[in-house]
Parts: structure tokens; C-alpha cells; sequence
């Protein structure tokens, strides 16, 4: 903020959020000696503006333009921004912002206050780059509407999953031993750092309800009400997971059956009340008929019927229910091959397609599985051209290194978010979450809005820790997640490079360079690099049961998980073609059928996730599966090893306890990476009998 704080500002408009950007501009100028003026409506008019420091009396103007007249530079913007649109479609949208630098002036415009706030972060980004030489008028706005965060955090300690469920950065910001936590000033800390990353809403806890948090719906919702008032200046909805069995957990029903009348009025009245204590809320996220959380299957519902009557209570006040699509048989015969987890989404929601109200969105995982380090993009987001969609990463590190390991995800995800489902001629991934049409149109479908589309969702790797993530470089996938979100084609580097900037400018030591340079080596790579000494080729799992952190290569093997390798003494893969596996491969469109389908066109990456294959099989590589095997696997440590002695070198670099924090980390990261190297590849070199080509050690 120094480069905003030291100047002047002028910030014009009203609303809460510009009440925000006021007081933000205010806290930077105490500090670093600027100034900032608010002008009441209309009374910026005739204000000059000038940069020049000393005399003129504005730098910076932070405008909304219903709030004009402005500043005469503010309006040179403006005619510039609607002559260049031409007078049909010259607004700037409900979240988005013009900026511009003309006359010594750094002009940033907007309709609504949420688009001036981000405007304000875009400034904050940009850094004294800002206020440099003259910029053109460019206009931002978010690719995506919905740009959500899920907490898996819960009320309770829960027994089994802790106070996190999968939280690998200490205790929840919102919860602790049962009640709310109590530091508002941390979630209105969190709410801002949101805001910068462009997340504009955020569920409080947990998908696996129980019941504690079951209550947050009822009586327990002033303490939802008490967190949304924190998050709201920021411009962040907050969203509830519920129980689908609410009616009878909480409301004494007999039943849950969703197209009961009884249980419709529930949710109705429920729902109502949710509304008068907090008139902003978004809405419900629901995780039924899976893992053992009920659902509508119960009463032999269907998922329409079951997220219909939810978004039938919200819809008077125009709240949507993010219906989860994560819904597969963990109970299922491991000794039968002819079921096969990675369908079972498919399965179950291809069939519903156009039965959804418009208040659904059906929020599926990237993957068909379960958030591996590699999976293809899930079929059902093909499948479903009339139901609003929306994609689910998994931020929190659960089968990426649980935040022990350096694993930057922006590269995945800028890989699933750019996948073309219907084949090259097709709509990205990242257009369809957004409300295009299969055909690549925006806005044709159904008659819908352009930009009514499901979004992104992740799943927060924030806690209580004093780095917010546990591990201090997974803050960049955070900040990531919501840049992805706002303009998915961004270069993950690049968006690193902001990511460094952002977050050592103000702690770095001396010349930043060679700190943004090893960053890079460290980071950029250290997906591939985890995929490498972990579950090859695409095969997924092999992690320890229950809480997945390092390997176990058989640890689910013979369970009723549905997650399997099928290593045997000659070959080991999932064959999932419609010839002779289980079909999956044919839940895609015709073109990436038929790449999946084939031996030879399958991406190597994914060999083992659709295919059986001899260790013997020679990838594109020229390499064979058993030597790519031990290869990647003696790589991936290297790699990890040549990571941490990059680290080394920055002592001095960055502040002292982040950088034995992120020492101590690294060497646990590579004791892990070597247990993963010597586990796999003694397992396959058992498995296969064929010993490494280099003659390196196998134990
Ligand atoms: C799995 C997690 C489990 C979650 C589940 C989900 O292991 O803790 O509850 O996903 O997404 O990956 O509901």
C-alpha cells in the first residue's frame, strides 16, 4: 500500500464498500503520509487534478461514476471508455473497473462499489508502477461471477476430522471447541485479503455437517450473522453448508423426503428466517447421498427433486444452492471390477440434466475421482449443458502435501480451466463455469444471463496459523485460486510473480530479484515435481488411508473405497475403455473419447488412469512404464532436494522465522519424497522383476 499511501487520493461515491476503499486509502496515507479526501455526491465537481505532488491536489481518483460530476481528468477517462465502447454497451459492470493514468493522474472508475474496490486492488497489485508514465484506458472485469471459498471447518471438534476437516494450517478462523472463535478482527483481516485476491463469497463450514453445525441454520445463526457482517465490507456473501436432513434434525419432522409438503415448508420458513437476520446471504452448499451423509436417495428422490426443494426456498430472496456432484458408493466390492468410482458422478447427474431450477448450481470436482495430483477434467461437465456448473479445486493440500510440501496448483488448475471438453472447436472449461453456451456463445442458454454460470469454488487452505496457510509458500495457491477465478487465462507464473511481490515487498531484504528469481525454481515446477515422486502416470491414490499424507502403495488396495491401481506381476493401471474396461472413457464427447479410448493417443500423464498396461509398455517418451517409473521417481527427489538448498541460500533474504519455518518444512518435504521414491519403486520392482536400467539403488 506505500505506493497508494504516500500520495493523495480523492475517493468518490457512496455505499459501503466505498466506505471500504476510503478508509483503505486512509490507513495507508496515516502511514506513509498521503491524503485522502471522500467527495460527497456531486461534490467533486470541478476539483482539479493534477499530479503534480506539491501543488496539484489529487493523484489518485478512486471514483464511482453515478457519483459525478468528476474530476475533469476522471471525465476525459470516462468519454474515452464509452467512445471506445461505443454507446450501446458502455457500462462497466457490477464488478468490474476502468483504470487509467492520463495528466499525471491515476483514474480508476466503476459502477458499482464492489468494482471500485477491486480497482483499489488492482492499484495495490500494480504497485508505484502506477503512478509512473501514462496508461491507456483498460477495462477489468471478473471472467467469473461466483468466485467461492468452502470451509471444511467445523463447530465441534469432531472426533475423526478435528477441527478442520482436512485443515492443515491449525484451527478454524471461525470455530473453536464449539463456538465461534471470537476474533473478529482476524475474519475481517481474512475478508480483506479475499477481496485482493477477487474471492466474493465464502462458505463457514464444513460439507460433512453434523450436528453442531447443523444448528448454524437455525439457532445457532447469529453466529453466521456475526461473520457475515465482517466479511461484508469486503464484498464476500457468506454461504452455509447444511444437512439435507435438516427438517428432521433440527425442525422434529418425520421425514426428509424432499417432495413431502411438509419438509418444503420447512426449508420455506427455514430459509425466510436465514434472510431477515441476514438479508445478503448466498445461499446453501449441500454434500448428500455420500460418504454417508444423507440425501434424497433415502426416499427414493431423485438429486433434482432433492436440490430443487432447497432452491425453491431460496429463490424469493435470491439465494442459490451449490449442490455437490461428489456422489459415489465408498461401500463398494472391491473384489468386483465392474464398478468403477471415477463413473459415478456421471452416472448419476448426466441423467438429470435440465431437471435443475435455475438456483442449482451442481459443483463438481475438477477430477472424476477424488482432487489427485493428476486426473482428467471430469466428464459431467460436458454432460450438462443446461444446468449451471460450477468447478471444485481442492486449495487445502490434502493430496498434495498437505502444506508440508512446496506444491504451487495454479499450473493444474490453469490446465483444468483451459481443458476443451467438446474437443478443440469447443468452450474451455473456464467459459462454460462461467455461463457460455456448449457452442462457445455467452449468454445463449436457457435464455440465462451471460455471466449466470457456477463459477469456481475452492476448498480454503486457511487457518488460525500466523501465515494463514501453515506452509508460507501455499499463501500463493490462495492468491491463485482467485486471480484463476477472475481471469483464468493468466500465466500461473505470472501470477507467482505477483503472488512475490504482493507478499515480500514489504518483509524482503535488499535486492528483490534473486529472492523473485529462486521463488520461481522453487515454485513454479513443484507440482510436476510432487506428481513425479508420488502415484505415477495418472494412477492416483497410493497415499496412507484415513488421513493421506505419504505413501502406501497397497493402503486402499483392498478396501471398498473404489480407488485401485490393479498392480499385478505384469502391469498395473485402471483400464477404463468402453472395449474391455468400464466404460468411463466414454462418458467424454466423441473427440476426447476416442483420445481417451486409444492406447496410443492417450496422454501419458494418464496412461494408468485409463489403461492397463505391461511394465513393458514403451510411452511417447521412448521410455517403459517401470523405467519412466523409477526415473520420475529418483528425479522428484532431486528436484526436492535442489529446492530446499535454493531455500537455503536466501537466509538473510527474507525475515528469519519465515525462513526456518519454511527450512524445517523442506526437510520434511524431502524425507517424504525419498520414503515415496524407495516405497514405489521397491513395490513395482518387486511387482515386475525388472530392475532399473541405470543400476541405481532400489531397496
Ligand atoms: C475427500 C476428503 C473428505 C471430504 C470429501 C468431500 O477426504 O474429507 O469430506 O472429499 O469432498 O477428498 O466431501
Amino acid at each position: 500500500f506505500q505506493p497508494i499511501g504516500s500520495r493523495r487520493a480523492l475517493v468518490s461515491g457512496e455505499g459501503l464498500l466505498v466506505d471500504t476503499v476510503h478508509d483503505e486509502v486512509a490507513r495507508a496515507c496515516a502511514r506513509y503520509g498521503g491524503g485522502v479526501r471522500r467527495a460527497a455526491p456531486g461534490g467533486a465537481r470541478g476539483l482539479p487534478a493534477r499530479g503534480d505532488h506539491a501543488g496539484g491536489p489529487f493523484d489518485l481518483v478512486l471514483a464511482l461514476r453515478a457519483a459525478g460530476p468528476l474530476p475533469a481528468v476522471a471525465e476525459q477517462v470516462d468519454a474515452r471508455f464509452r467512445g471506445r465502447r461505443g454507446r450501446a454497451d458502455d457500462a462497466i459492470g457490477d464488478e468490474g473497473f476502468v483504470i487509467a493514468r492520463r495528466d499525471g493522474v491515476t483514474v480508476v472508475l466503476a459502477d458499482e462499489p464492489a468494482g471500485l474496490l477491486y480497482g483499489l486492488f488492482h492499484v495495490v497489485r500494480l504497485g508505484e508502477p502506477a503512478f509512473g508514465a501514462a496508461r491507456p484506458v483498460e477495462h477489468h472485469r471478473p471472467a467469473m461471477r461466483r468466485r467461492m471459498l468452502d470451509h471444511w471447518d467445523n463447530v465441534d471438534v469432531h472426533p475423526k476430522s478435528g477441527q478442520v476437516e482436512r485443515g492443515y494450517a491449525g484451527g478454524s478462523i471461525f470455530w473453536r471447541d464449539g463456538a465461534p472463535r471470537g476474533d473478529l478482527p482476524r475474519v475481517r483481516s481474512y475478508g480483506r485479503l479475499l477481496a485482493a485476491c477477487g474471492v466474493n463469497a465464502v462458505a463457514v463450514n464444513n460439507v460433512n455437517v453434523h450436528v453442531t453445525e447443523a444448528h448454524l441454520l437455525t439457532d445457532r445463526l447469529g453466529d453466521v450473522a456475526a461473520i457475515a457482517a465482517e466479511l461484508r465490507p469486503y464484498g464476500i456473501r457468506t454461504h452455509l453448508a447444511v444437512d439435507f436432513a435438516a427438517p428432521i434434525v433440527l425442525g422434529g419432522s418425520p421425514t426428509g423426503d424432499p417432495c413431502d409438503a411438509r419438509v418444503r415448508k420447512w426449508w420455506a420458513e427455514a430459509t425466510e428466517r436465514v434472510y431477515e437476520t441476514i438479508p445478503d446471504f448466498g445461499g446453501y452448499v449441500v454434500k448428500a447421498d455420500s460418504e454417508g451423509r444423507p440425501g434424497p436417495f433415502a426416499y427414493g428422490r431423485s438429486h433434482a427433486d432433492g436440490a430443487n426443494v432447497l432452491a425453491e426456498a431460496l429463490a424469493p430472496f435470491g439465494g442459490v444452492v451449490h449442490w455437490r456432484a461428489f456422489v459415489y458408493d465408498h461401500r463398494q466390492d472391491w473384489r468386483d471390477r465392474s464398478t468403477d468410482r471415477a463413473r459415478a458422478a456421471h452416472d448419476h447427474f448426466a441423467p438429470l440434466e435440465g431437471l435443475f431450477r435455475d438456483n442449482v448450481i451442481l459443483q463438481v470436482k475438477h477430477g472424476p475421482i477424488d482432487f489427485q495430483a493428476r486426473e482428467p477434467v471430469s466428464p459431467v461437465i460436458a454432460a450438462m449443458p443446461s444446468t449451471r456448473l460450477a468447478v471444485e479445486l481442492q486449495v487445502t493440500q490434502e493430496y498434495t502435501g498437505q502444506q508440508r510440501h512446496v506444491c504451487y496448483l495454479a499450473p493444474m488448475w490453469s490446465e483444468v480451466l483451459g481443458f476443451r471438453p467438446f474437443g478443440p472447436a469447443g468452450p474451455a472449461v473456464a467459459r462454460i463455469v462461467a455461463g457460455a453456451a456448449p457452442g462457445g456463445e455467452r449468454g445463449t442458454r436457457g435464455g440465462r444471463a451471460p455471466d449466470e454460470g457456477g463459477g469456481l469454488v475452492g476448498v480454503s487452505n486457511v487457518g488460525d496459523d500466523a501465515y494463514w496457510t501453515g506452509h508460507p509458500l501455499a499463501q500463493a495457491n490462495l492468491y491463485a485460486f482467485g486471480r484463476l477465478a477472475w481471469a483464468p487465462w493468466t500465466d500461473p507464473a505470472a501470477i507467482l510473480d505477483e503472488w512475490i511481490d504482493l507478499t515480500f515487498a514489504p518483509v524482503a531484504h535488499g535486492d528483490r530479484e534473486p529472492l523473485r528469481r529462486a521463488l520461481h525454481a522453487i515454485m513454479d515446477d513443484s507440482w510436476r515435481t510432487y506428481e513425479r515422486y508420488t502415484a505415477p502416470l495418472g494412477v492416483g491414490f497410493m497415499v496412507r488411508p484415513e488421513h493421506h499424507y505419504g505413501p502406501d502403495v497397497d493402503g486402499y488396495e483392498y478396501t471398498s473405497w473404489g480407488t485401485y491401481h490393479f498392480a499385478d506381476r505384469d502391469g498395473v493401471g485402471v483400464d477404463r475403455t468402453r472395449a474391455t474396461g468400464t466404460g468411463f472413457a466414454g462418458q467424454y464427447p466423441p473427440h476426447w473419447s476416442a483420445v481417451y479410448e486409444s492406447l496410443d493417443r492417450c496422454p501419458n500423464e494418464l496412461l494408468l488412469f485409463f489403461h492397463h498396461v505391461p511394465y513393458e509398455h514403451v510411452l511417447h517418451s521412448g521410455s517403459t512404464v517401470i523405467q519412466h517409473i523409477y526415473d520420475t521417481h529418483f528425479a522428484g527427489v532431486e528436484q526436492v532436494a535442489e529446492a530446499r538448498s535454493l531455500w537455503e541460500g536466501l537466509a538473510g533474504s527474507v525475515p528469519a522465522a519465515l525462513h526456518a519455518r519454511v527450512r524445517e518444512l523442506f526437510d520434511e518435504q524431502l524425507r517424504c519424497a525419498k520414503e515415496w521414491r524407495d516405497q514405489v519403486n521397491a513395490y513395482f520392482f518387486r511387482k515386475s522383476g525388472v530392475p532399473d536400467a541405470r543400476g541405481r539403488r532400489i531397496p
